[in-house]
């Protein structure tokens, strides 16, 4: 029952777990402010860029379609009922993921913290509510039946234990900057 809910909400957040790490493999060239700065600091900063946005995004949406070929034998094989994703959720997650850290950039620099400085419980939640709130919106009808109250609880209590042993580890291999 637990190991189902923890597996079902693993996989249906799949799609936003991927865009912020395809985003820091993939990120550099132009950042999305432009350069502008809001009263004396930067809109969002070098750290959010079109192409990391563009990468992340595109990644997530790739990897639900990947899952939705894998779900028949998936669910054989692991007796869990496991969803698909329609494109409109797909999209949904994958672009809500990218954009709620945008929005967490922007909140760290109206709050005086400069490029890559922590923001505890923001860092790991904020593409968590972006993701959830765009599926939301992008698939509402499977938005219901996927993310069910159990389903959310559990991808709450989850996804910072995942964030932070991700990021640690993309650190320790040298491939971010800041352990978080
Ligand atoms: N990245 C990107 N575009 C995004 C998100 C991330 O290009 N939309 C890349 C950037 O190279 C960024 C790196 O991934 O530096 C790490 O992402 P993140 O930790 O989210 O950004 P920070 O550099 O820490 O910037 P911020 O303080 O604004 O979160
Ligand atoms: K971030
Ligand atoms: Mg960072």
């Amino acid at each position: 029952m637990v190991v189902s809910l923890v597996v079902t909400a693993f996989w249906a957040m799949l799609p936003a777990y991927v865009p912020n790490n395809a985003a820091v493999l993939a990120g550099g060239g132009r950042p999305i402010d432009g350069g502008r700065m809001l009263g004396d600091r930067r809109l969002l900063g070098d750290g959010k860029t079109w192409r990391g946005t563009a990468a992340g995004t595109l990644a997530g949406t790739l990897l639900a379609v990947a899952l939705n070929a894998l779900v028949p034998s998936a669910s054989a094989v692991t007796g869990f009922d496991l969803p698909t994703f329609p494109l409109t959720a797909a999209f949904g997650l994958a672009l809500g993921a990218m954009l709620g850290d945008i929005g967490a950039s922007f909140l760290k620099r109206r709050s005086g913290r400069e490029r890559g400085a922590a923001f505890p419980g923001l860092d790991q939640l904020d593409f968590v509510v972006g993701a959830l709130v765009l599926a939301f919106v992008a698939a509402p009808g499977w938005f219901s039946v996927t993310f069910t109250l159990p389903v959310l609880a559990v991808v709450l209590v989850m996804t910072p234990i995942l964030h932070v042993v991700t990021n640690v580890g993309a650190y320790l291999l040298g491939l971010k900057n800041e352990p978080w």
